[in-house]
């Protein structure tokens, strides 16, 4: 099966899989809290761009590589989809962005502590949904999973840690910008492809090299991130033009033009950037030839993500699904 048609149906039986474990664990009927959560995943508006799936998806093309019906680790699936929204939420509230899926965020729309609130229940809820995996997995698999979330929950807020303490700091180096991205982004990739690799019954070297492609693909779907959050189309993006300038955020693009110390490091110490000087400091990022540099990190993680399955993929070729989900991925515009 080709990778897209795979995930257009795989897409929507996750949805199905969430919205199952969000009223079995936390209820509908009539609760500020399910209102929130379901606002916030679209499902009242159609399930309309309500967030890619990739980090469900990478577990499922796993979880099925050796032959096994990937429908069943839908349940680990949609746990590390309501985490990594979980994180969404909350990482909203801490940079105070406003827009997200063309759609006010969920602290716009109930306020700060409501919206704190509805993360933490899709936490609980998201790990107590691993215990739904069915008779086919162990209950040494199934705590297993769990834990490889959980331990991903932990790297998540070191990461994130990482991002908010470097907002005071004048110059970060490319090796602390890596460092923390590997913990905010890529370590719950690289738990959705481990889940979907243990559930397959892989080995543990080969669960290692799953591992490092999540990892590879955290990193450069990062790096892509950071680009879409100065070059993208806020029409596509679904988030609003420039954000990460505006705020002044470490993102990759910053970190590289601070570090060249040309002319965008000189505007960056004596004007702030506004709405009015945005233009004039994406034009020095581009003539330092900043987007170039940043392009060229992003393929060579995408080159280090295929490497990684070189060998798994000889002895298991349905893993080549993993290759093309590669090659969706580095053409995405959102
Ligand atoms: C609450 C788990 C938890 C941690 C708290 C807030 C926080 C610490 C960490 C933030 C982690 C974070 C939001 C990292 C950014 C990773 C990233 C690139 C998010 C966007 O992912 P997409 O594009 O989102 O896959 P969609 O909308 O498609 O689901």
């Amino acid at each position: 099966m080709q990778v897209d048609t795979f995930a257009n149906s795989a897409v929507s039986a996750i949805d199905r899989e969430i919205q199952s474990i969000v009223s079995n664990e936390i209820g509908t009927s009539s609760q500020v809290l399910y209102e929130i959560i379901q606002d916030h995943f679209g499902w009242n508006r159609n399930n309309q761009s309500n967030g890619k799936k990739l980090r469900p998806l990478i577990c499922l093309l796993a979880a099925q590589s050796k032959g096994a019906d990937w429908r069943s680790a839908l349940p680990a699936a949609a746990a590390i989809e309501m985490i990594h929204n979980y994180s969404l939420i909350h990482d909203d509230i801490e940079d105070q962005d406003r827009i997200r899926h063309n759609r006010p965020t969920a602290w716009v729309r109930f306020g700060v502590p409501q919206a704190i609130n509805a993360g933490d229940a899709l936490l609980a809820a998201g790990i107590n949904a691993t215990m739904r995996l069915g008779k086919s997995f162990s209950d040494y698999q199934k705590v297993l999973v769990a834990r490889k979330i959980t331990t991903a929950v932990v790297r998540l807020t070191k990461g994130q840690s990482r991002d908010l303490s470097y907002a005071s700091k004048p110059l970060i180096s490319l090796e602390e910008y890596e460092e923390m991205i590997a913990d905010k982004t890529s370590a719950l990739i690289e738990s959705a492809i481990s889940i979907g690799a243990t559930l397959a019954g892989f080995s543990s070297p080969e669960i290692k090299r799953f591992e490092s492609y999540g990892h590879a693909v955290g990193m450069a779907f990062q790096i892509q991130d950071d680009f879409l959050g100065i070059w993208g189309d806020p029409g596509k993006t679904g988030k609003s033009a420039s954000n990460d300038l505006l705020s002044a955020k470490k993102s990759l693009p910053v970190v590289i033009g601070l570090n060249l110390n040309k002319e965008f490091s000189r505007f960056w110490a004596t004007k702030s950037i506004s709405q009015q000087t945005l233009k004039e400091a994406i034009s020095l990022l581009d003539e330092d030839g900043v987007k170039e540099i940043v392009n060229k990190m992003q393929t060579s993680w995408w080159e280090k993500a295929l490497g990684e399955l070189k060998s798994i993929n000889g002895k298991f070729p349905q893993v080549s699904q993993l290759v093309d989900f590669v090659d969706m991925l580095k053409k995405r515009e959102n």
